[in-house]
Order: structure tokens, then sequence, then C-alpha cells
């Protein structure tokens, strides 16, 4: 059973064998927690998404970390759903996020795997619903990562998180 914890800060420098990150389709880069990985990784990360790339909407995919200091060795980039009202399937979406990611992680012999809070940046996904949505579908996909750290960059997401997790369907 994976143990799943909520931890505020930023997700280059946590203690785990695997970030995940919150990429566009072109898997080159971005704003938000996607440049944070990319600027930490370096240019060689932008290198092999493009190979892997295009990953639509729901998919991982996953690169070496390159620069990333030890012990990140891998990083597995989702593409979140652009939040447009919510019914054009973007809740089935950002749980694929997660539940495919965590899939990737398995492939990759992961112990230890971080998630940002994807879609609730620029692609504008409501934060309280995507807590709900990133808690429940970690609990519920079959995994063998031992250890979840959902890593929120600021407080409320911190506290909906929390929240999400104390109080799981
Ligand atoms: N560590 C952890 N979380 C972070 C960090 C960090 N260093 N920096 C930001 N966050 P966003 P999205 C949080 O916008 O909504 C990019 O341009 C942030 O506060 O990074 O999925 C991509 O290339 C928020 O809670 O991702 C795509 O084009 C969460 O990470 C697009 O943005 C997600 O915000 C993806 O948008």
């Amino acid at each position: 059973m994976v143990s799943v914890e909520v931890v505020r800060g930023d997700i280059t420098a946590e203690d785990v064998d695997t970030i995940v990150n919150a990429a566009n389709s072109s898997l080159r880069g971005g704003g938000g927690v996607d440049g944070a990985i990319h600027r930490a990784a370096g240019p060689r990360l932008a290198e092999a998404g493009a190979a892997l790339a295009p990953c639509p909407p729901g998919e991982a995919v996953a690169t070496p970390a390159f620069d990333l200091d030890p012990p990140i060795r891998h990083v597995i980039h989702t593409v979140g759903p652009v939040w447009k009202g919510g019914t054009r399937g973007e809740a089935d979406l950002l749980a694929s996020c997660y539940r495919r990611s965590l899939e990737v992680a398995d492939e990759l012999g992961a112990r230890s795997v971080a998630f940002p809070a994807i879609s609730t940046g620029i692609y504008g996904y409501p934060p309280d619903q995507a807590a709900r949505i990133a808690v429940d579908t970690v609990l519920s996909t079959p995994t063998r990562v031992e250890r979840v750290r959902l890593v929120a960059f600021d407080r409320p997401t911190f506290e909906l998180l929390g929240e999400a997790l104390r109080t799981r369907s």
C-alpha cells in the first residue's frame, strides 16, 4: 500500500528518486513547475523531451533527470488538461495523468515519486477539485511505488491537498 504525504516546497529539491513534471505536449519546457524543472535539469532535458513529443493530455513519458540533484534520477512528464469549464473530460484526463505517471514509475522501478498540483496553475483547473482527484487517484492506483509526495508550491494548495487526504473517499 502506497504511503501518501502532502508537503510544501519546490519539487526540484524533493528527496525522491522520481519527480513528475506538469508539461505541455511539446515536452520542450515552459513556465511554472515545467520551467523550474527544465532550469534545474539543464538543456539536455528539452532535447530528450522533444524526441518523445508530442505527448497528448492524460499521457506520461519518462526521461533521465540529467543535472537535477540526487537522489532524483527520473523525470516523468505528464500533460494535464486545460480547464474549459469541466465538461470536456477534464476530470478523467487529470486522473489519467496521475494513473499513467504511476504506471510509468513502475516501469522505471521507482520507489518514491513527487507530484506537483498538475493543471492548477497556467492550465486553470480549480485547485480544490484537482486536489481531490490527485489524492483519490494515487490511493486507488495499484503500484509498487512505496512513497508518493504531493508537493504544493503555495499555502492554499498545501491546505487543499491536506484536506483531500484527511477526507479521502
Ligand atoms: N515546485 C512545485 N510546484 C510548483 C513549482 C515548483 N518549483 N512551480 C510552480 N508550481 P503550472 P499547469 C506549482 O502552471 O497548470 C507550463 O508552461 C504551481 O504553483 O506549473 O499544469 C507548461 O509547459 C501550481 O500549483 O502547471 C504547460 O504549458 C502547479 O505547480 C503549462 O504550464 C501547476 O502549475 C502547464 O500548466
